[in-house]
């Protein structure tokens, strides 16, 4: 895997902490965590990793695992303030000394409380206020970010955080959560336009599989092609608009929005944990029914209340997610051939497991190790059948927030200790910089040295 960029993700909310610091103003997700019941244990991103503080020394970590490229998130609330911006300012320039490619996204589901409060993504005047914030803090970095993401993951946004409520801030409403998703990638497309430098997006795109052609093909419309649709092709596709034309006659959607979605895409950026299996269902609407507590439970799929999402075979990582890599495969090169000319890079890949730190200092996380290996085989599969695959960031750098699971789970390469921060480097830590070593890393991963399929 010559001339490919290795890299590990976090995100704002789950590693900074420094919750209240320098004039950082609430965001919905320190409501949501503030809010008994929503969160595993009652925990909040209060101090999470304490890397807001401790941020050299996680450069020192990137450093020695040898990383080609750090991807990580903005804090919308924090750059209310200026001083939250040279945060940002000092870190980009950390990492450029080191070498390291910063990949900055300004998304990562992090909303001010207060555009919450005027109506969140479910306002049109949100996504111009986003535009703002992307012209801004783009002017203040400018070309030192290697590569901007505008959004991560816009799905969970829409359809977690306003469809089925298990994410901030935790509507269940179907007709909020397809305008939350238009106004999302209207939101793109202005930002792409405001940014300085190279564009991408992060969608966690569903490899949704079943007998049944048509749920598959439903799900995949309200999963993914929602945002491929408007954000690479320019229009909403037409099979998604009918099937929900019973919950919304899409009137949000104002002339010229769609043209304004689609903006040119330095690459696309793609998060994959497990597959989705479907299938319809032949009797009583699941649901309908109720979840053993006497509550109905609000589904993200909306319009699909008839589709079952079936359990699939293990062996499962912490999180209950099956471990397939060869989904991660299959999606590629279904990207490779439905957008040939669009580079890909995987953004979020990794696992949960329970791990501790033996007497002797050691985080034995054998599975991790076994997962990513699966995975990194499942990307250079699809890079032999041609698929134009960029990098690999692996899902996390370190142990941190897991959103409504709190500190539960850990998806971290290095271990956090969240009584004392100390941080230790699990097996998978000395494992992914071994393959960092292994493979050369090219001086670009976009743009201008765009490689062939055949070098
Ligand atoms: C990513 O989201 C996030 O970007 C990251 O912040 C997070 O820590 C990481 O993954 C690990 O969770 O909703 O029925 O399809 C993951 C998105 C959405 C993937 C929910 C799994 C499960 C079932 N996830 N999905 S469903």
């Amino acid at each position: 895997m010559n001339d490919f960029v290795w890299g590990a993700a976090t995100a704002a909310y789950q590693i900074e902490g420094a919750a209240r610091e320098d004039g950082r103003v609430p965001s919905i997700w320190d409501t949501y965590s503030h809010t008994p019941g929503l969160v595993l244990n009652g925990d909040t991103g209060d101090v999470a990793a304490d890397h807001y503080h401790r941020w050299p020394e996680d450069i020192g970590i990137m450093r020695e695992l040898g990383l080609g490229a750090y991807r990580f998130s903005i804090s919308w609330p924090r750059v209310y303030d200026q001083r939250g911006i040279d945060f940002y300012s000092r870190l980009v320039d950390a990492l450029l000394e080191q070498g390291i490619k910063p990949v900055a996204t300004l998304y990562h589901w992090d909303l001010p409380q207060e555009l919450e409060d005027a109506g969140g993504w479910t306002a049109r005047d949100t996504a111009y206020r986003f535009a703002e914030y992307a012209e801004r803090i783009g002017a203040a970095l400018g070309d030192r970010v290697h590569l901007w993401t505008t959004f991560n993951e816009p799905w969970c946004s829409a359809f977690l955080g306003y469809g089925s409520g298990v994410h901030a801030p935790g509507r269940t409403d179907p007709v909020a959560a397809l305008t939350a998703a238009h106004h999302l990638n209207l939101a793109h497309g202005l930002a792409a336009r405001a940014l300085p430098g190279p564009v991408s997006v992060t969608l966690n795109l569903h490899h949704v599989r079943g007998d049944d052609a048509d749920a598959v093909r439903q799900v995949d419309a309200v999963a993914n092609r929602v945002f491929l649709g408007p954000m690479l092709e320019g229009a909403y596709p037409a099979d998604l608009l009918e099937d929900t034309r019973g919950i919304t006659d899409w009137s949000f959607v104002q002339d010229g929005d769609e043209a304004t979605c689609q903006a040119p895409l330095e690459m696309l950026e793609v998060n994959y944990y497990a597959p989705t299996l479907v299938r319809r269902w032949d009797g009583v609407s699941p649901r309908a029914t109720a979840d053993g507590h006497g509550n109905s439970t609000a589904s993200p799929w909306v319009g699909c209340d008839d589709i079952e999402f079936l359990q699939q075979p293990g062996p499962y990582t912490a999180m209950g997610w099956p471990i397939d890599a060869t989904g991660l495969t299959e999606l590629l090169l279904r990207l490779h051939r439905e957008y040939p000319g669009v580079p890909l890079v995987i953004t979020e890949n990794g696992a949960a497991f329970d791990d501790r730190v033996d007497p002797d200092g050691r985080v034995r996380d054998q599975r991790r190790i076994e997962y990513l290996r699966d995975h990194l085989s499942a990307v250079e599969r699809a890079r032999d059948e041609g698929a134009d695959v960029r990098g690999y960031f692996v899902w996390s750098l370190l142990d941190n927030f897991e959103w409504a699971y709190g500190y539960s789970k850990r998806f971290g390469i290095v271990h956090v200790d969240y009584a004392t921060q100390k941080r230790t480097w699990k097996d998978s830590a000395h494992w992914y910089q071994d393959v960092v070593a292994r493979f050369p890393q090219g001086p670009k991963f976009s743009g201008a040295t765009r490689r062939s399929a055949s070098t």
